[in-house]
């Protein structure tokens, strides 16, 4: 993969946790210091990755495999990381993903079993070594979440899951911060959109330094 001058963060957390809340606020304060953002999603991001997207999370599509359902991700994932995040890093540009490698192993390591080293194995093939410099854990109990959510439209398939799959999400999500304290940072996300948006920006200002260095 080509060499690399942006700053990759990425942005996680279960459901109804304030993901699309915070990117708005993120991506002014991002752009307002002078940098080219690229913001992107998964899955999704490029024309094959929301065709995957509108496969993967329709709630009709009541039988897919677990296995199918991360290969899906993974192939989303391919694709932009080679599409988009790669080139925009090289052109110095920054990438913030609404989600990215972390999710898989929450959602289908934690949640749906599927083994962690099969995930590895994925990440390995699927991300080129693309690894966040930062990534933002917007961390909520599930029933929290799951009462924010609700006043959306249609749950998407995976939020039909019941309490016990968001919590073992929850779960990996957090194992994998405490297992990379240098990389994560969790956010308490039942705090106020403003506090939650003071609390990414702090954790941002690391890279802003970098950046100027
Ligand atoms: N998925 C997967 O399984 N494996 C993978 O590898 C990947 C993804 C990459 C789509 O993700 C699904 O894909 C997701 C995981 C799976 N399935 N589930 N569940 P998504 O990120 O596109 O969708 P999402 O999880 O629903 O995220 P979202 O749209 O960003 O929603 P959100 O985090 O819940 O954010 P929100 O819409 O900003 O907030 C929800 C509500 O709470 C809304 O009414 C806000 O006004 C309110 N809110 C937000 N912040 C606050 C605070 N601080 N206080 C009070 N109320 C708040």
């Amino acid at each position: 993969m080509t060499e690399r001058r942006g700053r990759f963060i990425s942005l996680e957390g279960g459901e109804g946790a304030g993901k699309s809340t915070l990117l708005a606020g993120l991506r002014t304060h991002i752009v307002g210091q002078g940098i080219e953002l690229v913001q992107t999603r998964e899955p999704g991001g490029t024309p094959v990755g929301e065709a995957v997207r509108a496969i993967v999370l329709d709630p009709r599509e009541r039988g897919v495999a677990a296995e199918t359902e991360l290969l899906l991700m993974f192939a989303s994932r391919a694709q932009l990381v080679r599409e988009v995040i790669a080139p925009a890093l090289a052109a110095g540009r920054w990438v913030l993903c609404d989600r990215y490698v972390d999710a898989s192993y929450a959602y289908q390591g934690g949640g749906r079993g599927q083994p962690f080293a099969r995930i590895a194995e994925l990440e390995r093939w699927a991300c080129a070594g693309l690894v966040p410099d930062l990534t933002l854990l917007l961390d909520l109990p599930v029933a929290m979440g799951r009462t924010r959510a609700a006043g959306r439209g249609e749950a998407d398939r995976i939020e039909t899951e019941a309490d016990a799959f968001f919590e073992r999400v929850r779960e990996s999500y957090r194992a994998r911060a405490a297992a990379e304290p240098a990389r994560f940072r969790l956010i308490d996300a039942g705090q106020p959109p403003q506090a939650v948006l003071s609390a990414a920006i702090a954790a941002l200002a690391p890279l802003f330094a970098d950046n100027a260095a």
